[in-house]
């Protein structure tokens, strides 16, 4: 017999929770009564998100986007924990959290330009689909080397709470990230310091082909928390409930107590990325045990419970969602792709002699026929 999910266990496994798989008050923590209104837009939100997957996903398999890093299944982690942080605070967020991007009010039209690497987009196109940010809204560009940001986030928190500035910070990052110099320096650093910051570590059960067990010998990524002298915990990844309710207590800890490391329990349903095929290294009976905790359903049968929702308002959203992303990607194909002379932009105040030695070569190259 397969195991069974880890969320099902939730309280033995030391993972707080509120909800089950049919929406119902099950779990350690009570339900944290997010107003109706914010409860909705949450909702929305992952909905949006996951029709963004199945698009972005056949775009690329289609060719007209350049790849993909396909995010089905994590919708709850990321969008209830920006939920509980307010919009003048810091975001530091890995290649899976559109939902970041748009409850910070970024319109769609500015995600698709990015997939589509195209210009009119705060990163001009350079960047892989699906690593955005946007300083504008406080969201940090997205790095592609894994946990790379964890000590910049801790140094601006840390900077904040210096210049005595009431901002709090949010990094979110995977169980691969728990590997790097990065992270051990940062938890390190945060542990000392006590700088205003949560970090999110978004145990998704793989880091590519890396299952947890060849990651860390610990049992948990939280508990690598008590090594520094960092509050520590696990939360139902899948349960955009609970994630708000520990996020916002950590959020409003961190003036006094400082950093807490969150471990959200989750899973990847998909694949890592367009290049990757999850079938060589997993068994499809591990993806199985996940569905019945697909975060979106979870939260469905909440809100209907809760007399906030119905089968009309779902289908209705769903058409929404497809027509704003078809209209979305109309017009972001028709913008125009960034001069390749553009990559040398925005990298000195001042080009050195060589970059500017290459910059001329290649738009002589460019001019040759090929
Ligand atoms: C420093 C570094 N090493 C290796 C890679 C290649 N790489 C890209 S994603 C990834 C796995 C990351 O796993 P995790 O942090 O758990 O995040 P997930 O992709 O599962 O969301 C790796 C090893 C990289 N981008 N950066």
């Amino acid at each position: 017999m397969y195991p069974v999910c880890p969320l099902e266990n939730a309280s033995a496994n030391g993972i707080r929770q509120v909800i089950d798989t049919e929406g119902k008050l099950a779990g350690d923590l009570p339900d944290p009564e997010i107003p109706d209104d914010q409860l909705i837009h949450l909702y929305e939100t992952m909905v949006l998100v996951r029709a963004i997957d199945d698009r972005g996903w056949t775009l690329q398999r289609s060719g007209r986007v350049e790849f993909w890093i396909p995010h089905r299944g994590l919708e709850a982690v990321h969008n209830a924990a920006t939920l509980a942080f307010d919009a003048k605070d810091w975001i530091w967020m890995g290649y899976r959290h559109p939902g970041v991007m748009l409850l910070r009010g970024v319109p769609l039209l500015q995600l698709f330009t990015q997939f589509f690497g195209r210009v009119g987009e705060p990163l001009k196109g350079r960047r892989l689909p699906t690593m955005m940010g946007d300083g504008r809204v406080n969201v940090v560009p997205m790095t592609t080397q894994v946990g790379s940001y964890i000590p910049h986030a801790c140094g601006a928190a840390w900077g904040a709470k210096l210049k005595g500035h009431d901002t709090r910070f949010l990094a979110i990052f995977g169980d691969g990230a728990s590997s790097r110099g990065e992270f051990h320096s940062g938890m390190n650093f945060a542990g000392i310091h006590k700088p205003p910051i949560v970090f999110i570590c978004e145990n998704n059960g793989w880091a590519i082909s890396t299952p947890q067990s060849l990651q860390t010998a610990s049992t948990t990524f939280a508990e690598k928390g008590d090594a520094y002298g960092i509050r520590n915990l696990r939360v139902d990844g899948n349960d955009p409930l609970a994630v708000y309710s520990v996020v916002r207590e950590a959020r409003a800890l961190a003036p006094e107590r400082g950093a807490t490391l969150i471990e959200a329990i989750t899973y990847r349903m998909g694949f890592h990325t367009s290049s990757d095929n999850p079938d060589l290294y997993r068994k499809p009976e591990e993806v199985e045990i996940w569905e019945p905790w697909d975060p979106l359903n979870r939260m469905r049968k909440y809100l209907e419970r809760r007399k906030l929702w119905d089968g009309n308002k779902e289908e209705a959203l769903w058409v929404r969602c497809k027509s704003d992303i078809s209209d979305a990607v109309n017009q972001a194909e028709t913008l125009d792709f960034p001069h390749p002379s553009s990559m040398f932009d925005d990298t000195f105040h001042e080009l050195t002699w060589m970059l500017e030695e290459q910059r001329a070569q290649l738009l002589a190259d460019l001019e040759e026929p090929i």
